[in-house]
C-alpha cells in the first residue's frame, strides 16, 4: 500500500486525543494511520530565523513534519496573498481583494521553499495530497524539481466564477498550477462548473465527462488530470453519540437553565466576513421587529472566535459586530432577558455538541462558503425525537446536499426573519421528517467516505499515460 503524504498550511495538533480536533484532522489522521505517511506543513510559529530543515515528530506509523515561517513570509504568503487576495476573491468579494506583486512573490517563494523541504522526505511510491488555497503551486514546484509522484489537491473554499477569477492578475498561473496535479477536488458541482468553464473559455483546454459522479478529464496546459466534486462531511456517527452524551453534561444543563424555558437560536462560526454575520444579526433584529411575540421569548447565541486578527478586514468586521449586537440589545433587552449573547471564544467539540442539542434553530447563513461543516454538525447533534431546524444559506456548499433544511438567501434580511419564524413554530412531525432526510445524507456521505473517494481517485493516477 502506498504511503500518504498530506500537505496543509497548518498541521493539526499533534495531541490527537484532544477534544477540539475537528473532523478534517480526525479523517486525515485516520487515513495516515492506515497507510503510514507524513503530515507536512507550517508549525504555526513565526520566528526570526527559521531552521533549514523541518522538525520531525514520529507518532506510530506517521510523522509530523513542520516548518516555522519567517516574519516576512508570514506577512506576504499567509496574511498577504493567501488571506488578503485568494480568500476574498474565492469568496466572490472583489471589493475586499488586495493585489500586490510583493505578496504574490512571497506566496510563490514559500510554496517553492516548502516543496524543496518536503522533497527529500518522499519515497518513490508516495501519494501527495495537498490541501487548500495557501498551497496551490505546491505540486508545480515539486514537478519543477523533477518529482513524478501522484499528486492531488483539494480546495476547501469555493472556486470563483471565471468572470471573478480573471480579475486576479495572475489567474492563468494559478490555474496552470492547479493543472500540475493529477486530481483536483472541489466541494460542489457549482465549484466544479466554475473551474471547467475557466478551462474551456479562458484556458482553451478541453473537458471530457467521465460519467455520473466521476468528474471530468481536463486537458490543459499540456497535462491531463481529473477534476471532480468531493463534498466534505463530518464524522457522523461519533458526533451523534457525543451529542447524546453531551445532552446531560453540567455545562449543557447550565445553558438550558439560563434559558428558563425560552427558545434558543444558535450560530457558530469563525469570525470571518464570509460568514454573513452582520446580515444574520440584522435578520434576528428583523425577527423581533416583525414578529414581536418573540420578544422576551427567544434568544440568539452567536459564538464567533476571532481568526486572522492581523488582517485589517477582520478587525473591521469585529468592530461592526460589536456595534450591531450592542445596538440590538440596547433596543430590545429587558431587565431579565438579553436578545443576543455574543461570544468571541472557542469551545470544545463536546460543549458545542451540547449547545447545538439545546438549540431549536441552527442559523447558518454565510454569504459564500466552500461547504460549512457547522451546518452538518448542527443536524447530527439533534435529538431525533425532538429535533431543531436548520436554516441554511443557499450560498453554503452544504446547501447542495442539505435541501431539506430551510434554505434562505442571507442578503434578503426579511425573508431570513420569516424563515426563523417558520423554524421556531414548525410542527414536530415536519421537524422529524426534515431531520430524518438530512441525517440520511450525513450517513451516506460521512468524512471517511469523502476521504476514501479522494484517495481512491488519486491512487488511479496518472491519467495522462
Ligand atoms: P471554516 O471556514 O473554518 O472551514 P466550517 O466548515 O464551518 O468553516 O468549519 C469550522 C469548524 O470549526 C467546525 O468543525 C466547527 O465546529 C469548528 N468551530 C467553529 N467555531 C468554533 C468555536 N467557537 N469553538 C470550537 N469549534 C469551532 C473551511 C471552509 C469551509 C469548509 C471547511 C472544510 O471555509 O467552507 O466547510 O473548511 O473544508
Amino acid at each position: 500500500m502506498s504511503r500518504l503524504v498530506v500537505v496543509s498550511n497548518r498541521v493539526a495538533p499533534i495531541d490527537e486525543g484532544k477534544q477540539s480536533a475537528g473532523g478534517l484532522a480526525v479523517a486525515v489522521l485516520a487515513a495516515l494511520k492506515k497507510t503510514g505517511g507524513i503530515w507536512f506543513g507550517w508549525s504555526g510559529d513565526v520566528v526570526a530565523a527559521p531552521p533549514s530543515a523541518p522538525s520531525l515528530t514520529p507518532v506510530g506509523r506517521l510523522t509530523y513534519a513542520t516548518l516555522d515561517l519567517a516574519k516576512r513570509d508570514y506577512e506576504e504568503y499567509y496574511n498577504g496573498y493567501a488571506n488578503s487576495t485568494l480568500w476574498p476573491l474565492f469568496h466572490f468579494r472583489l471589493g475586499l481583494t488586495n493585489f500586490s506583486r510583493r505578496n504574490y512573490a512571497g506566496y510563490q517563494r514559500v510554496n517553492a521553499l516548502f516543496a524543496s523541504k518536503l522533497a527529500p522526505l518522499l519515497e518513490p511510491d508516495d501519494m501527495v495530497w495537498v490541501h487548500d488555497y495557501h498551497l496551490i503551486p505546491f505540486a508545480e514546484q515539486l514537478r519543477l524539481i523533477g518529482l513524478k509522484h501522484r499528486m492531488g489537491f483539494f480546495l476547501h473554499t469555493p472556486f470563483p466564477a471565471p468572470e471573478i477569477l480573471v480579475a486576479l492578475p495572475n489567474h492563468e498561473d494559478i490555474v496552470r498550477a492547479l493543472c500540475a496535479y493529477d486530481v483536483v477536488g472541489f466541494h460542489t458541482l457549482c465549484d466544479l462548473r466554475c473551474f471547467i468553464n475557466y478551462i474551456r473559455f479562458e484556458a482553451r483546454g478541453t473537458v471530457t465527462d467521465r460519467g455520473p459522479g466521476e468528474g471530468y478529464y481536463i486537458h490543459a496546459f499540456g497535462r491531463t488530470l481529473v477534476a471532480r466534486s468531493f463534498p466534505i462531511s463530518i464524522d457522523t456517527e461519533p458526533l451523534v453519540a457525543l451529542a447524546a452524551q453531551a445532552a446531560h453534561t453540567r455545562q449543557t444543563q447550565r445553558l438550558r437553565d439560563s434559558l428558563v424555558g425560552r427558545d434558543l437560536i444558535i450560530g457558530v462560526d469563525r469570525l470571518d466576513y464570509s460568514k454573513g454575520l452582520p446580515q444574520r444579526f440584522e435578520s434576528f433584529h428583523q425577527l423581533l421587529e416583525n414578529y414581536p411575540a418573540n420578544r422576551g421569548h427567544v434568544s440568539f447565541l452567536q459564538i464567533a472566535p476571532p481568526s486572522r486578527a492581523d488582517v485589517p478586514e477582520y478587525i473591521a468586521i469585529r468592530k461592526e459586530l460589536e456595534t450591531l449586537s450592542g445596538h440590538i440589545n440596547g433596543r430590545f433587552a429587558e431587565f431579565d432577558w438579553v436578545p443576543i449573547r455574543y461570544l468571541n471564544k472557542s469551545f470544545t467539540r463536546r460543549s458545542l455538541a451540547g449547545f447545538f442539542r439545546v438549540s431549536k434553530v441552527g442559523l447558518v447563513t454565510p454569504l459564500r462558503d466552500g461547504m460549512n461543516l457547522v451546518a452538518k454538525e448542527y443536524v447530527a447533534c439533534q435529538d431525533p425525537e425532538d429535533p431543531g431546524v436548520l436554516v441554511l444559506s443557499r450560498f453554503a456548499g452544504a446547501a447542495e446536499e442539505l435541501g431539506s433544511a430551510l434554505i434562505v438567501n442571507p442578503y434578503d434580511i426579511e425573508s431570513v426573519a420569516d424563515a426563523l419564524q417558520r423554524a421556531l413554530s414548525m410542527p414536530l412531525a415536519e421537524r422529524q421528517q426534515r431531520h430524518q432526510d438530512l441525517m440520511a445524507v450525513l450517513r451516506r456521505n460521512d468524512i471517511s467516505h469523502w476521504r476514501e473517494n479522494f484517495v481512491n481517485a488519486l491512487s488511479k493516477a496518472p491519467y495522462d499515460s
